[in-house]
């Protein structure tokens, strides 16, 4: 087994001088040999201030060049970074902290967020930002150490914790995915198996997915330097800029969400011969518009090709064109995957073609989570009898390929990130002049689905406006990107014999009321 900092080493054994990372707000470009310097001397300073193998530290960054660096710094250490989402609120960074004994965190260079975090670590816990000075953490910029104070490093057990990454539950905190030292390797083999992308300084990757999702990180991050290629960072996602960017910089490589490929082909800069560098376009999170499939398949000059995975598995299905459908879905090399009934007869209650089926893939595969952390119960319920359970629903077809329909519980994702509609509810409930409210996910063409809010009043009069309740929602812990994008006004939400909301014949009535025009349904500007 190598771990993820020695497979950066060893491209940087193989090319030291090709460039590794170009960061796009400076123009700075490390090669290989520069950037295992400039790591050596981050994890010195990080050391210095008592991080060690094992040390779990939180990142909340955007895709910066520091935030690349932070990683590998603490790779280096064979310390546990923990990638936690930056667009969550100070509150819920802050939370998670604490649940998972965070011994030190680099955030950007904000002061409620620095306050907010350090009163959950420990005493003494080093704090750095990114950016300018704030009270009561250091400046990224000075975490340096002294030359030759670092250890030489040592190869962690494979089944050592390598990082931590999170996936938004029902209600209170993400639950934390502990991913090992030997999921590392395969995640990143795997992008070559299933991904298709060759070992070589030819790979010039996008680098605009965030690094506290596995896409980001594993498909982009640390798969370009593993595979000795050069990451370009995007610490903003502007598309303008992306397109320069691909066609200045002749990119091959890009693996994201489709809402940003939505965004770059909208791009007033954008004319398909600016990708003509492209030779291999990923995508995954949230299925595509169908039209947006076949304006970049045609123009771009590339392999596009959907891949399914989960922060759990990483991956188990891939769009395997020239024999799927391009658009479909089969099971890939290696994860033995199959469709079960719901509330069928358990993991051998395989569906016939035709039906549909919750998708369970083999919990044995080396890119398997070891556990959700402190939460044996959360653990116990999605990997059993040897399979874990995606809580995503296909449809098995006559020709082998199998089509992503729906989920178990009632998920919504937007624009790649999950939001379930239970955590913007209690939110809502909070509200005074709220009575009832029930959240759905409707079909968007940018991102994916969005999320509608139901809401019943007190009264009608008493009701606020939508605009009054998107800036409750602003001002609560609810991370901005989870707001509801509309509101519908609704007297009677539609309940079952059991009193309870049939949610997905509310969704389907906000759909129509959306198609309709109604005077109850209320984009929030
Ligand atoms: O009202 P405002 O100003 O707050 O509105 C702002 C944001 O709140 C809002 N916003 C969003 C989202 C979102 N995802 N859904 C709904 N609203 N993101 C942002 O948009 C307004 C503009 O804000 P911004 O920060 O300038 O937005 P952008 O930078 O344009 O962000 C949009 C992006 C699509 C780029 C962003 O959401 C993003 O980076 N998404 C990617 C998330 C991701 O990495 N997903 C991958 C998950 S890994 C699990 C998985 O699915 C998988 C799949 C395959 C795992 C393994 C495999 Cl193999
Ligand atoms: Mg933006």
């Amino acid at each position: 087994m190598h771990a993820g900092y020695e497979l950066v080493w060893m491209a940087a054994e193989r090319t030291p001088n090709q460039f590794a990372i170009v960061d796009d707000r400076t123009e700075r470009r490390l090669t290989y040999r520069e950037l295992i310097v400039e790591v050596d001397m981050l994890a010195a300073g990080m050391s210095a201030r008592g991080i060690k193998a094992g040390s779990r530290v939180a990142t909340a960054l955007p895709t910066t060049f520091e935030h690349c660096l932070a990683v590998l710094a603490l790779m280096r250490l064979n310390a546990v970074p923990a990638l936690l989402n930056f667009r969550l609120k100070p509150e819920e960074i802050a939370g998670l902290c604490q649940f998972c004994d965070i011994e030190g965190a680099v955030l950007r260079d904000d002061p409620v967020l620095v306050e907010t975090v350090a009163a959950q670590l420990p005493k003494g816990a080093p704090v750095w930002t990114v950016g300018g000075n704030i009270v009561g953490a250091e400046n990224f910029a000075d975490c340096r150490g002294q030359d030759g104070s670092l250890k030489p490093y040592k190869k962690p057990a494979d089944t050592e914790a390598a990082f931590l990454f999170f996936t938004s539950g029902t209600t209170g905190l993400p639950k934390a995915v502990v991913l090992s030292h030997r999921a590392t390797e395969h995640r990143i083999l795997w992008l070559s198996t299933q991904g298709g992308l060759r070992q070589g300084v030819h790979n010039r990757a996008l680098g605009c997915m965030p690094l506290s999702h596995v896409i980001g990180f594993y498909g982009v991050f640390l798969t370009s330097l593993a595979f000795n290629g050069t990451f370009f960072v995007i610490s903003e996602f502007n598309p303008v800029k992306v397109v320069d960017l691909i066609d200045r910089e002749q990119l091959t490589y890009l693996f994201c969400v489709p809402t940003m490929f939505s965004a770059m082909t909208s791009a007033p800069n954008y004319t398909p011969n600016k990708f003509s560098s492209v030779e291999l376009a990923l995508y995954g999170g949230i299925s595509i518009d169908p039209d947006l499939l076949k304006i970049i398949d045609r123009e771009w000059g590339g392999n596009v090709r959907h891949i399914y995975g989960t922060t759990e598995t990483m991956c188990s299905l891939s769009n395997s064109d020239p024999v799927g459908q391009h658009a479909t879905l089969r099971a890939a090399y290696y994860t033995r995957s199959r469709l079960i009934r719901i509330n069928g007869d358990g993991v051998d209650d395989v569906v016939a073609v035709g039906e549909q089926g919750e998708l369970i893939v083999d919990a044995t595969v080396d890119t398997i989570f070891t556990e959700y952390l402190n939460n044996p119960e959360a653990t116990a319920a999605k990997k059993r009898d040897g399979w874990y359970f995606t809580g995503d629903i296909f449809l098995k077809e006559a020709n082998g390929d199998i089509t992503l329909v729906g989920r178990v519980d009632d998920m919504i994702r937007s624009g790649g990130e999950s939001i379930h509609p239970e955590e913007v509810e209690v939110v809502l409930q909070e509200h005074q002049a709220i009575t009832a409210v029930c959240v759905v996910g409707i079909p968007d063409p940018k991102w994916g689905q969005i999320v509608v809010a139901c809401v019943k009043g007190r009264t009608t009069a008493s009701l606020k406006t939508a605009e009054e309740i998107d800036a409750y929602c602003t001002g609560s812990a609810l991370a901005r990107f989870k707001r509801p994008k509309a509101y519908y006004f609704i007297e009677n939400l539609p309940k079952n014999a059991a009193d309870k909301v049939v949610r997905h014949s509310l969704r389907d009535i906000v759909i129509a009321a959306q198609a309709d025009h109604s005077a109850d349904f209320h984009l929030v500007a």
